[in-house]
C-alpha cells in the first residue's frame, strides 16, 4: 500500500491552504481530520517553502509547529517534520516526529545528517539546489532527471558517511524545487532513475504551480486536487513509495479505484 502523506501546514503564509491552519489549535484539527481521511504519515511544516517565501525564524517556526507534532503523535499518528532545521528538526523529535522531511537533503543545515543520525529516525531528502527565496536561479539541466537523481546520491552518501542507517532513508525528487514548469514533468516522467537508487521514494506535487500547464492557470482548487490524485496514481505506477498531499479524500480514492483496477 503506498504512504499517503497529508500536509499539515501549520503556516499563515501557505500558497495552497491560504492560512487556514495557521493556530496550532487548527493545525491539529485539520491533522486529526487528514488522519480519519486515510493519511498514513502527518506532515507538520511551520515554515512555507514555496516559491519567493520569506524564512520566518526558528522561534516562530516552533511555536507553530511543536504542539501539532507533539498532539498529532500521541494521537498515534506516525508525523514527520517539514524543516530544513536541524534544532528544529531535533526540538520535534522530542515531540514524537518519527521522519524529517528536509526539503534541502541536509545542504540548508551542517548538523541535520548528525541530529537524524543520533536520534535514528526516518531522514527524508529532497532534491535541492538552493533557498525558496531564489531557487529558480539553479534551475538549469541538460538531462533533468539523471542529474536530479545523480544529486540524491550524493546526498545519500553523505547521509551514511554521517551515519544514518540506509533502511531510514528516503528520497524525494523536490517537484516544484529549483525546477522551472516542464523540468517537473520531465522529472516525474522519468521517476524510474530515481527508483533505480534503491530506495524508497516520495513525490510532491499537491496543488503545485506546474500543473497549471494541464488544468490552466485559472484552475480551481478542486480542480488541482483532481490533477493531484492523478499525479499520485502516475507516482505509484511508476515505483513511488508515497505521495505528499493537502487533499487526502481525492488522493485515497483515485488510489483506491487504481487498487480495484489491478484487483479485479
Ligand atoms: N513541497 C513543499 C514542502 N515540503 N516536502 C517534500 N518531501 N516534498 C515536497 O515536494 C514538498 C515538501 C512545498 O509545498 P507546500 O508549501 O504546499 O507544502
Amino acid at each position: 500500500m503506498i504512504q499517503i502523506m497529508g500536509i499539515v501546514n501549520a503556516t499563515p503564509d501557505s500558497f495552497s491552504d491560504g492560512g487556514e491552519h495557521d493556530e496550532p489549535d487548527a493545525a491539529i484539527a485539520h491533522g486529526r481530520t487528514l488522519a480519519a481521511c486515510g493519511a498514513t504519515i502527518l506532515d507538520v511544516g511551520g515554515e512555507s517553502t514555496r516559491p519567493g517565501s520569506v524564512p520566518v525564524g526558528i522561534d516562530e517556526e516552533l511555536r507553530r509547529a511543536l504542539p501539532v507534532v507533539e498532539h498529532l503523535a500521541a494521537d498515534g499518528s506516525v508525523v514527520s517534520i517539514d524543516t530544513y532545521r536541524a534544532a528544529t528538526a531535533a526540538r520535534a523529535i522530542e515531540a514524537g516526529a518519527r521522519i524529517v522531511n528536509d526539503v534541502s537533503g541536509g545542504l540548508a543545515d551542517d548538523d541535520m545528517m548528525r541530529v537524524v543520525a543520533d536520534a535514528g529516525v526516518e531522514f527524508l531528502i529532497g532534491h535541492w539546489r538552493g533557498p525558496s527565496a531564489d531557487m529558480y536561479a539553479f534551475a538549469e539541466y541538460d538531462d533533468v532527471g539523471g542529474e536530479v537523481a545523480c544529486e540524491l546520491s550524493q546526498r545519500v552518501d553523505a547521509a551514511i558517511a554521517a551515519g544514518i542507517d540506509p533502511s531510514r532513508i528516503i528520497l524525494d525528487p523536490g517537484v516544484g524545487f529549483a525546477k522551472a514548469g516542464p523540468q517537473n514533468w520531465s522529472v516525474l516522467r522519468e521517476l524510474g532513475a530515481v527508483t533505480d537508487l534503491g530506495f524508497r521514494v516520495l513525490v510532491g506535487t499537491s496543488r503545485k504551480g506546474f500543473l497549471s500547464s494541464a488544468v490552466g492557470d485559472d484552475a480551481s482548487r478542486d480542480r488541482r486536487d483532481l490533477a493531484t490524485a492523478v499525479t499520485s496514481v502516475l507516482a505509484q505506477r511508476a515505483g513511488a513509495w508515497g505521495v505528499r498531499v493537502h487533499d487526502v479524500t481525492s488522493t485515497r480514492d483515485a488510489l483506491a479505484v487504481t487498487d480495484a483496477w489491478d484487483g479485479a
